[in-house]
């Protein structure tokens, strides 16, 4: 497959002002000569151009120009897939962008699948499968933070801890190889202590990782957050004050939102999708029955719920409801509109959780008095601790993660046949098993079916 000459449009279908069609393979450069006409002397054909320069000229197809462009000429190997790589940068629009692709693939290029270029830059070992998802979690990201773990994972951070993680199981498995070579000897205490304590070492480093999984879900994914309270109690509002804009409808008159609206929010660096959702109550017509339904199905999705009180409004029974109702959920109570005189009095207990204190934020979504402290409550309640800078160079994800639990249970069943005095071979297994899972991470060790899992993620054109 790797024969073959691949390209694509790798910018957003749509009009722009731009837009780039990429090829790459070895027939790359004579697809381009092909159908590229170079204008003025300072330009050449690709295949006589110089590697790393733009080239400036038109695109034909049966002898009509399409358009015209700056095509840039990269060599292999110093290319992003190590191939021929050539990048047509056109108008943007549909039309011109679809036009020159065509014009590529009737020239001999193949359409590209989802991911194919970065998979050919992991076959040819530019970089490996780790680096190749943080690719995708870098055109993903929806906040600094996440932007700023993809760059580490993709500058290879977690990589390398994972190929030393690896290296240390191999020489660990060598040694214990080298003992069943030769059965006449038998393992000294001393080196059994050494190989243990190496083993060790290496869960106690598998267990750092892997408490790094939730956080790595939450920047990757974003983590979802359920607005709830009685009709007219301010969610509407309090979401407009979240975003900083005004997104939802907001009214005196109770019942304003009928359909779930959902935006993604930056809190502190987190992405956190807020959904504002119909205040639940006896429905009075079927568009509002529909409202209430969805907004109980989004109930049950969300990862932690803000449930906004009316401080002006005595406690009624929905209030009552809802407290009750969603007291397994992780919560923050919002007391909203305290600029009002207040009337609300909790019932005792209703901060509780259990043992502990819901987190009380008190706000008011008029004059966004109360926001500020309200996101560092939600911070707090969905990422334990600082944020810090070393935990993002290592953020794994739930593919790693899965690879990691695999291998940190082999490696715990190694320790526990070389503790018991367990024949080698059966220690040596475990061991192969729970090496092949850490490669699986940086893709020593991947089949096809993972490859296309992986890839098959990614848009064209990457
Ligand atoms: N005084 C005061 N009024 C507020 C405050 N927050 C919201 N309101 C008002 O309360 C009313 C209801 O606000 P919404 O945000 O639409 O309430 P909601 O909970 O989304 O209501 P439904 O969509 O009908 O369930 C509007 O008139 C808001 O302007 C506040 O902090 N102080
Ligand atoms: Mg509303």
């Amino acid at each position: 497959m790797l024969d073959d000459t691949i390209a694509a449009i790798a910018t957003p279908i749509g009009e722009g002002g731009l837009a780039v069609i990429r090829i790459s393979g070895t027939k790359a450069l004579g697809i381009a000569d092909s159908i590229f006409s170079p204008v003025g002397k300072h330009s050449a054909k690709p295949s006589a151009a110089a590697s790393h320069t733009i080239q400036f000229g038109h695109i034909a197809r049966d002898g009509k120009t399409i358009d015209e462009v700056l095509v840039a000429v990269m060599r292999a190997p110093r290319t992003f897939t190590r191939e021929d790589v050539v990048e047509i940068t056109c108008h943007g629009g549909i039309l011109p962008a679809k036009m020159v692709l065509d014009a590529a693939l009737v020239a001999g290029a193949r359409l590209a699948e989802p991911g194919e270029f970065t998979r050919r830059a992991f076959l040819n070992g530019r970089i490996d499968l780790a680096q190749a998802e943080a690719v995708a979690d870098l055109i993903h990201s929806r906040t600094e933070l996440a932007l700023s773990a993809a760059n580490e994972q993709l500058a290879g951070k977690l990589s390398q801890r994972i190929n030393e993680l690896r290296d240390d199981m191999l020489k660990t498995l060598a040694h214990v190889e080298a003992y069943i070579d030769f059965p006449e000897e038998d393992i000294a205490e001393e080196t059994k202590d050494q190989l243990l304590g190496r083993l060790e070492r290496g869960v106690a480093f598998m267990d750092e990782l892997l408490q790094t999984a939730n956080e790595g879900q939450i920047l990757r994914r974003g983590i979802r957050a359920a607005i709830i309270g009685r009709p007219n109690a301010g969610k509407s509002s309090l979401l407009n004050q979240l975003l900083g804009h005004d997104r939802a409808i907001v009214s005196p008159i109770p019942g304003t939102t009928r359909d779930t609206i959902e935006e993604t929010a930056n809190i502190r660096g987190l992405p956190v999708v807020f959904i504002d959702t119909a205040g639940l109550r006896e429905a009075r017509d079927e568009i509002e029955i529909e409202g209430i339904r969805r907004s109980r199905e989004s109930l049950q999705k969300a990862e932690f719920i803000l449930h906004v009180l009316d401080v002006s409004e005595p406690l009624t029974d929905a209030d009552k409801n809802y407290l009750t109702e969603f007291a397994d959920k992780k919560r923050i109570l919002v007391r909203n509109k305290i600029d009002l005189p207040p009337k609300l009095n909790l019932p005792d207990g209703t901060g509780q959780c259990g043992n502990s204190n819901l987190p009380m934020v008190n706000v008011c979504c008029i004059s966004g008095k109360g926001i500020e402290p309200l996101k560092d409550a939600i911070k707090n309640l969905i990422w334990s601790g600082e944020i810090k800078t070393e935990m993002l160079q290592v953020m794994i994800n739930s593919r790693h993660q899965d690879a990691l639990t695999r291998a940190r249970d082999a490696a715990m069943r190694t320790i526990a046949a070389l503790r018991s005095g367990a024949t080698l071979e059966l220690a040596a297994m475990d061991l192969r098993i729970a090496v092949n899972a850490v490669g699986e991470i940086v893709g020593k060790t991947a089949t096809e079916d993972l490859l296309d899992m992986i890839f098959s993620q990614f848009c064209i054109g990457k």
